[in-house]
């Protein structure tokens, strides 16, 4: 038995194909579309025992930092990549927190295609840039928010033969609804209540598409209540108008004035949930919490998604599932913020035996 990755045969044992090639029917590609992969997609995901005692109900983690570039942005961007291409684009462009600017980044140099990236000047995680760098792209620093970034993506569009790779570009939301069918799939059911963190909202619309979408095409028999999480500083969907000055230890969920809005209020009213926030400091515990007791290591704004579950809750003895978007090696500085710096001690041992409580 053999199987096709990007238009080329693979033994069947190669296992996971990549988004496109493992959901093909669900999305909008033909047999002769080009397919750009990474073998993104078929992340973990991990029941939380100690998470389920404390909020009361069965809880698993979504594991989206264990796509080829980190988060989330990777089931999306393939699509979008893929798309470029097949339409002939001569180059891409993003305004980016930082993990779609990583994720953009790897899959136009798959591609061979030059990526231009703007990105809030001084509030990107280091390793989301690094990545950024590492792939190729050409990175500018604007004196302004993420909002600002995006409004000069629109604007640039408009004067520019180049492809936004935004969730403004249709292909992103539609490749990001593979979270959605991973959940199903690996569950054999729709979850109960879903809960993620929510910034340009892209991902909250996605997922609600993507459960309707498996409803309809009958591989599920139900649809979960969502719930979406924006941290308190930059909550313009649960106050009810664009925030300004947006602000959240949350880098990558910093945003103002998020793209699909309209998306994520329909995801949480047709689905019976809600969009609501959540402190710095209860983000912060959560983060801690993960990576302490449950052993994941993920970015405070996925945090959020947990922060949310624990403040909020759930009816007892629901299934949950809590959508982590990006790994926490991406910003390794907001970690040893949230621990005491290591001991140096003299290269002896009994300087280590006095140091260590063991005995
Ligand atoms: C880890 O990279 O907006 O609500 O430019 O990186 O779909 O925006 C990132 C967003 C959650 C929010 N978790 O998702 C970007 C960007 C992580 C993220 C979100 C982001 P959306």
């Amino acid at each position: 038995m053999t199987s096709t990755i990007a238009g080329k045969r693979y033994p069947e044992k190669f296992g996971w194909r990549g988004v496109l090639e493992e959901y093909r029917e669900f999305l909008p590609i033909s047999v002769d579309s080009p397919v750009v992969t990474l073998l993104e997609g078929g992340t973990p995901l991990l029941p939380a025992p100690k998470l389920s005692d404390r909020v009361g109900a069965t809880v698993f983690l979504k594991l989206e930092g264990m796509n080829p570039t980190g988060s989330f942005k990777d089931r999306g961007m393939t699509l979008a990549i893929s798309k470029a291409v097949e339409e002939g684009a001569k180059a891409v462009i993003c305004a980016s927190t930082g993990n779609t600017s990583a994720s953009a980044a790897a899959y136009a140099a798959r591609a061979g295609l030059p990526c231009a990236v703007l990105i809030p000047e001084g509030h990107i995680a280091l390793g989301k840039l690094a990545q950024a760098l590492i792939h190729g792209a050409k990175v500018l620093q604007v004196k302004g928010n993420f909002d600002a970034a995006l409004r000069i993506v629109r604007e640039l569009a408009e004067i520019v033969p180049v492809t936004v790779v935004n969730s403004i570009n249709p292909y992103r939301i539609l490749g990001q609804q593979t979270g959605a069918f991973e959940v199903v799939d690996a569950l054999g059911e729709a979850p109960d209540v879903h809960c993620m963190p929510v910034g340009n909202a892209g991902n909250i619309t996605a997922y609600w598409l993507g459960y309707k979408h498996y409803l309809e095409k009958g591989r599920a028999n139900g649809l979960p209540v969502m719930m979406g999480f924006q941290a308190e500083g930059a909550a313009p969907i649960v106050v009810g108008h664009p925030i300004a000055d947006p602000e959240t230890v949350a880098t990558a969920i910093r945003i103002g004035n998020p793209a699909s809005w309209e998306g994520a209020v329909h995801a949480a009213e047709e689905s019976g949930g809600r969009i609501a926030a959540v402190s710095d400091q209860e983000i912060l515990a959560a983060y801690r919490f993960l990576a302490r007791e449950e052993s994941v290591f993920c970015e405070a704004a996925s945090a959020t998604a947990v922060a949310g579950l624990i403040k909020y809750g759930v009816e007892p003895g629901s299934k949950v599932v809590c959508v982590l978007t990006g790994h926490g090696l991406k910003d390794p500085d907001l970690a040893i913020s949230q621990i005491e710096v290591p001991e140096v001690v003299e290269a002896e041992l009994s300087a280590v035996v006095d140091r260590l409580s063991l005995q």
